[in-house]
């Protein structure tokens, strides 16, 4: 069977169990039509079974699970560059955005954008997340808010899978910011997202999930569930940017829906977090926002080690709060900033980042079964995956097998 594969003389991480990394030393793979049939000591192999399979010689390698990028805002039109100076120069946040800068520009700029120029710039980061052996990215819409932009930046982030060779989930962030269309009628939006954009979006097949903002600069509780009521009467699974710059509750509010995730929480509570362990919510943890925002109250990481609520790391790539396209650096931030473990920097861009997007199992960890996503790297031990900056020892990334 000629499509089969087997990658041995290796150090597997396999993340396949509910704790640790699971680590096989001498360890091996077998995969046939993209997906793992075996893995464990070298010695285990089954010999009849792979005789003919193509091999690859792991030098003795470190294996993952191919890396997960969770939550990103990879779709986008402009920059804020421009904004970043500003601010270095001193310009407060709210001078900017009367100045007309902050998510609106960000909106203006993606509306004037051709799908061709939304494709090439979202293609470049997406290279460099790739580049570190992202196998899976979720990408949110969230920067259209009128019904054309909203469906074309989902309709980009399907085609971005086409274009490279990644799997993409996708997001449809209907309740990101106001629209200027609607300034002093926040309840005529979500009406609108609820009534004339949430069907298409559905219809075409355009969102594995929606998300929205629960925050006093964006939309309130009520209004998120709102939003929330007829995504699960639709079928949609649903996210949310939850407790990012004060508690409204968003994490109770999000396990409330049973959320895949809810992600941010710098300002979460126990309550939310004891709301999030009964629902399963995974917990996504954005270092880069809260390194850019200069954040100085981290998410309540003891809490959620407490209640045995998973975490998960992302990037939150976005031109304004999060410019960032690197997961290792993702990985990095969420040790040195909120003092997570080395095995839980790992789970949180495999397995936990799974769950998060409702892939639980079938990508994210090495095991028979799961689709045979996995990354190479030239490291002796996996500490040094989390303990670099600026440092990519990725040796080689396998999608699917190949
Ligand atoms: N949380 C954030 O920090 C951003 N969006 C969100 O939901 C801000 C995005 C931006 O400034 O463009
Ligand atoms: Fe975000």
């Amino acid at each position: 069977m000629a499509q089969g594969r087997v990658f041995r003389n290796a150090s597997i991480a396999t993340l396949a169990g509910s704790e640790g990394l699971g680590l096989i030393s001498s360890g091996a793979i077998v995969a046939e039509a993209g997906r793992i049939v075996f893995v464990g000591p070298e010695a285990e192999l089954p010999g009849s079974r792979i005789a003919g399979y193509s091999e690859m010689d792991c030098g003795g390698r470190l294996i993952t699970p191919g890396l997960i990028d969770c939550h990103t805002h990879l779709v986008h039109g402009g920059s804020r560059a421009w904004e970043f100076e500003q601010r270095l120069r001193g310009t407060s946040y709210a001078e900017i955005s009367a100045q007309g800068g902050g998510i609106v520009s960000t909106v203006a700029a993606t509306r004037a954008a051709t799908d061709d120029a939304l494709m090439a710039s979202a293609g470049r980061r997406l290279d460099a997340l790739i580049a570190e052996g992202v196998t899976t990215i979720e990408i949110k819409s969230g920067y259209g808010l009128d019904r054309e932009t909203e469906l074309r930046m989902l309709r980009v982030a399907r085609a971005l899978a086409a274009a490279r060779d990644i799997d993409v989930a996708t997001s449809f962030l209907g309740l990101h910011a106001l629209p200027p269309e609607y300034a002093g009628d926040a309840d005529g939006y979500v009406d609108h997202v609820c009534r004339d954009i949430l069907p298409m979006v559905v219809a075409e097949g355009l969102a594995d999930a929606v998300d929205g903002f629960c925050e006093s600069i964006a939309f309130s509780p009520a209004q998120i569930a709102r939003f929330f009521t007829v995504a699960r009467a639709m079928g949609v699974p649903v996210k949310l940017h939850a407790d990012q710059l004060s508690n409204l509750h968003g994490a109770r509010l999000a396990a409330g829906f049973s959320a895949l995730s809810a992600d941010h929480l710098e300002y979460t509570d126990e309550s939310g977090v004891v709301a999030m362990a009964a629902s399963g919510t995974v917990a996504v943890l954005l270092p880069g926002a809260y390194y850019t925002l200069r954040e100085t109250c981290p998410p309540p990481v003891g809490l959620l080690r407490g209640h045995g609520v998973a975490m998960a790391i992302a990037t939150d790539c976005n031109p304004g709060t999060s410019p960032m396209t690197s997961i290792l650096l993702a990985m990095n931030m969420a040790a040195t900033l909120f003092g997570l473990t080395v095995e839980e920097c790992l789970a949180g861009v495999t397995r936990h980042a799974a769950a998060a997007l409702g892939r639980r199992g079938k990508i994210g960890v090495i095991a028979p079964g799961a689709q045979c996503d996995l990354a190479i790297w030239d490291v002796s031990i996996p500490a040094e995956l989390v303990y670099r900056i600026g440092f990519n020892p990725l040796y080689a990334r396998i999608r699917r097998g190949s």
